[in-house]
């Protein structure tokens, strides 16, 4: 029997509906799910092949526990495991006090997870060490908003995009990380011609390529802009003085900080042209309603509380919130960090958004969760939680959903901090991240599609999530899991209340627990029940009891959440970044995001196609600043600062400016031999949002010296087979000081190996890699080597298809042949060409063009699916091309009509 469950995408905080198919308990499908209000069916690249990640593989599936550092961790009952760790919390507690202990969870969880961990920390221990990955992601915008508006509450909705007269997307790039939303703006445009978008991001990213005018303004200095765009406006009588007076407090104290900001000194500040700044103020006043969609590039600063609150004051300046089309928009990251931010998950947060420094508030949530006080000791935020940990000061931390030894800046620290530990736990759904190895107690949570809950999106909107299929092994829910272990750690150090505190049977207990806390609170959701939103669908907050819609828009009414309802202008100056470049640093590094892969990849890595539009982590770099280090597209180099340094290959990036480079994100010591980006960001933080700068730090760049390169390609038989090679691929890392490992593939799963070294390769290593990949033997093989150049080369062949490549000394083939592979296209026959040096295929070879980038489908695949009888209807529904970002419908349609003159034998 199959049928189909209502969930929601686990990736980004678009919050996209999702429609989950599962037979015999195994997940087959999924799509779009048509009714939900944030996606209306669609889908993006990751959550169109979430159904690819949830099979078994690399799953943590019991609870694990490792005997000593280094060691291997071993199977325990749960029982054991929950045990062990109350018994190890509660000594520390007792012998050190509750501070001594921390949890660092994730805005990946659901709101009911989230909650519980909290009470468990504040409610039970007594310590607000409680922090979570929103402190590298959120926590300015949070801060943001509260110094401005007065709530942390982003006071818009999607359906503003389709009635904004301009839109401004500033430190965000939602084409890659909000792509749903893209996909609204990209519509807009459509039906509405006169909409002007503006893009403010130091790089001409794929979302700057709509824009009517791009300010690719230098790293940091987002404040100096918005201060010119309002001086600009002040200066013409743009402002709504009606709105200002009536409505806000603070504005001539800004105004008079302003008056310095001329467009010439901006110009100066930004590295953009004054004329720039005069139009993007003019088309904010004028054209509006006006809309700005801000992210990463804002809040992952040390100024990012007041980068989000230069943004919100033009908003405020111009009266343009609260209405249709208006308002400034803060897009959520993870798919479930506002339910976090709603239970108060962060270390000066508590719930329904109340203040940890407000004694009343902590009166409040003690009185509802019926204890005498909640402690009033600000717990650390994660950089402080990770110091304290290799200080000694927290002794213990308990880590859920997030993967610190990767995501967190400044890694040699973090990772000093987490093996100073004396006890690490760690609630994960897969047994390989790179935080793993520093667990002593590893915990199976239920993943995607087993998890039950509710989460909120970027647009204040609640769904429920329900699953598709049991849990995994012995996996269990976050929350149950938190429930269990709170019970006998609160029986251990006698806690009077602990039953009374996590009586809970069912997940919804837990909600309605949260939703009381919520009564009269600005996300008051009195009037939300599981059941309401199984039977009406997704709903925003506020919905009061009695309320028979959630609020769309706040502040319609021009009150705000504040003492005297006004909003602020808090007083903003321009700051540098935290690190300048210099002489010997002369190069700024950014860093972010993919739009095929999630973070540390620990699902989206084992899915071969989110490979193929990059499988190597590839440094973009201006080609005067490659030139100018002799530098060559394609080239390994060493990419270094104070903290760090990593082995990466360099891409002339065309959309940068000199003097800028840019990084993805989502590599670690998984798929290369290295921490990746954050081996070199630094951890300065912002002061209010203690959020740090993981967008900015300064490097330098140099050749690396690598000049024998190597690449394996492996196809592998089916996914588990694919693993188990990247497995061995990972095994062979150390024997290099360039390496990386991925997958990659269509018809069949490839995997792909590259290193380098400064000497060539001698052949006892050659034989092991041989020997890892299983390709020694002298059957089906063929090799070319050359001494002189040092150059050794092998092809494989088992059962007539190519099993192997291994290319020592030149790889120029790599490209054409992996493509070749993944469609499985070579057999035995073409062996020799494998071993050409060149990097065009051979004419017979020559590799199917990809059509369709999001759907990952080839010209090749179209033809012969029209050859078949196959309409756009069908092409769409079969193959999924041209069902995503619909940039590739006319290829296609040419395809269609073109068709049978170009092949006429399949006519
Ligand atoms: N594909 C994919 N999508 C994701 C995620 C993912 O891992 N993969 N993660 C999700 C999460 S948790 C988050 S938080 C969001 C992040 O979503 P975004 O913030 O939109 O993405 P980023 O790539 O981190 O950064 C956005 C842009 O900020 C720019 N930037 C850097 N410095 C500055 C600056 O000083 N000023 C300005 N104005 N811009 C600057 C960068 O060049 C970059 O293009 O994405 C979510 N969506
Ligand atoms: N240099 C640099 N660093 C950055 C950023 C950047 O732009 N540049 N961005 C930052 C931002 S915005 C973010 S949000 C962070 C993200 O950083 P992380 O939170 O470290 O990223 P993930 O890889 O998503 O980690 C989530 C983990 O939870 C596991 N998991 C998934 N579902 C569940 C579940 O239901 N239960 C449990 N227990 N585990 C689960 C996944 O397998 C995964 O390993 O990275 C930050 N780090
Ligand atoms: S836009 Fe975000 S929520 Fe929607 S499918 Fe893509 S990753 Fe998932
Ligand atoms: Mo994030």
């Amino acid at each position: 029997m199959s049928q189909e469950v209502k969930s929601t995408c686990c990736y980004c905080g678009v919050g996209c509906g999702v429609l989950i198919r599962a037979e015999g308990g195994v997940i087959t499908s999924v799509r779009g799910d048509p009714e939900h209000p944030a996606n209306l069916g669609r889908l993006c690249t990751k959550g169109a092949s979430l159904h690819l990640t949830a099979g078994t593989a690399n799953r943590l599936v019991h609870p694990a526990l490792r005997p000593a550092r280094g060691e291997p961790a071993q199977g325990v009952a749960w029982d054991d495991a929950l045990e062990h760790a109350s018994e190890r919390f509660a000594q520390i507690i007792r012998t050190h006090g509750p501070d001594a202990v921390a949890f660092y969870i994730s805005g990946q969880l659901m709101t009911e997870d989230y909650y519980v961990f909290n009470k468990l920390a504040k409610g039970l221990i007594g310590t607000n060490n409680v922090d979570t990955n929103s402190r590298l992601c959120m926590s300015s915008a949070v801060a943001g908003y509260k110094q401005t508006l007065g709530a942390d509450a982003p006071p818009s909705c999607y359906d503003d995009i389709d009635q904004a007269g301009v839109i401004l997307i500033a430190g965000a790039n939602p084409a890659i990380a909000h792509p749903i939303v893209f996909r609204r703006i990209e519509d807009a445009r459509v039906a509405n011609p006169d909409l002007k978008v503006i893009v403010v991001d130091p790089r001409r990213t794929e979302s700057a390529a709509i824009a009517d005018l791009h300010l690719p303004i230098k790293p940091g200095s987002d404040i100096a802009l918005f201060n010119g765009m309002l001086h600009v406006m002040i200066g013409e009588g743009l402002i709504d003085e009606t709105y200002i007076a009536e409505h806000t407090e603070g504005f001539a104290e800004q105004a008079a900080i302003v008056a310095e900001y001329t467009p010439m000194r901006v110009a100066e500040l930004c590295g953009i042209p004054a004329s720039d700044i005069v139009r993007a103020a003019r088309w904010f006043a004028t054209r509006g309603p006006a809309l700005s969609l801000y992210c990463q590039g804002l809040n992952q600063s040390a100024h990012g509380t007041h980068n989000n609150a230069a943004l919100i004051q033009l908003h405020l300046a111009c009266g343009q919130i609260g209405k249709a089309g208006a308002g400034p928009f803060s897009l959520t990251g993870q798919p479930n960090a506002m339910g976090g931010r709603e239970v108060g998950g962060l270390a000066n947060l508590l719930s329904a958004h109340r203040d940890l420094a407000n004694p009343q508030h902590r009166a409040e949530v003690a009185a509802l969760w019926g204890i005498p006080e909640v402690p009033a000791k600000p717990g650390k935020a994660a950089v402080d939680l990770f110091k304290a940990l290799a200080s000694g000061e927290i002794k213990a931390v308990w880590i859920a959903c997030t993967n610190p030894a990767q995501s967190l800046p400044h890694q040699a620290a973090v990772r000093a901090g987490l093996a100073n530990a004396e006890f690490v736990v760690l609630q994960e759904c897969f047994a390989d991240t790179d935080t793993a190895a520093y667990a002593d107690l590893l915990l199976p949570a239920t993943g995607w599609g087993e998890k039950h809950g509710t989460v909120t999106n970027s647009e204040r909107r609640i769904t429920r999530v329900q699953a598709a299929v049991p849990p995994t092994g012995e996996a269990r829910h976050d929350w149950q899991i938190v429930v269990d272990f709170a019970r006998r750690l609160g029986r251990k150090l006698d806690h009077a209340a602990v039953d009374r505190l996590f009586p809970y049977a069912s997940v919804e207990e837990i909600f309605n627990e949260h939703r009381a806390s919520t009564a009269g609170r600005d996300l008051d959701i009195t009037g939300l029940s599981y059941a309401l939103l199984e039977q009406q669908g997704p709903q925003q907050w506020p919905f009061p009891q009695g309320a028979t819609a959630g609020r769309a828009r706040l502040y319609a009414d021009g009150r705000f959440p504040t003492a005297n309802g006004r909003a602020r202008f808090v007083s903003v100056q321009h700051q540098a970044t935290a690190e300048q470049a210099d002489k010997t640093y002369p190069l700024s590094l950014l860093s972010g995001r993919m739009r095929d892969q999630w973070h540390g990849m620990s699902r989206t890595g084992i899915v071969p196609r989110l490979f193929n539009l990059e499988d190597e982590p590839l440094l973009q770099m201006h080609p005067c600043d490659m030139r100018h280090r002799q530098l060559e597209d394609g080239d390994l180099v060493r990419l270094f600062n104070r903290r760090g340094e990593i082995v990466v290959r360099v891409a002339a990036g065309s959309g940068l400016v000199r003097g800028r480079t840019w990084l993805p994100m989502h590599w670690g010591n998984r798929f290369m031999n290295g921490a990746g980006a954050n081996a070199l960001l630094g951890d300065a933080v912002d002061p209010w949002s203690q959020q740090p700068e993981l967008k900015h730090t300064t490097v330098e760049v140099a050749k690396s010296g690598l000049e024998y390169p190597l690449a394996v390609i492996r196809r592998c038989t089916d996914l588990d087979d694919a693993l188990r090679q990247l497995e061995l691929a990972r095994s062979l890392f150390d024997e290099f000081p360039y390496a990386t490992a991925s997958l990659y593939g269509r018809a069949s799963p490839l995997v792909v190996f590259r290193a380098a070294t400064a000497a060539p390769m001698p052949a006892a290593l050659l034989q092991t890699i041989d020997a890892t990949f299983g390709l020694t033997g002298d059957t089906g093989a063929i090799v070319f080597s050359d001494a002189r150049r040092h150059i050794a080369k092998k092809a494989v062949a088992l059962d007539g298809q190519l099993l192997g490549v291994r290319l020592a000394g030149e790889t120029q083939a790599l490209n054409w042949l992996r493509q070749a592979m993944a469609e499985g296209e070579l057999d035995a026959s073409l062996l020799r060409f494998a071993l050409a040096p060149t990097a065009a295929p051979p004419a017979s070879l020559a590799p199917r063009q990809i059509v369709c980038k999001c759907a990952d489908v080839s010209d090749d695949q179209i033809i012969s699916a029209v050859a078949g009888g196959a309409d756009l209807a069908a092409l769409q529904d079969t193959l999924k091309c041209g069902t995503f970002c619909g940039g590739c419908m006319p290829d296609i349609k040419r395809l269609l009509t073109r068709q049978p003159q170009q092949h006429p034998e399949a006519a």
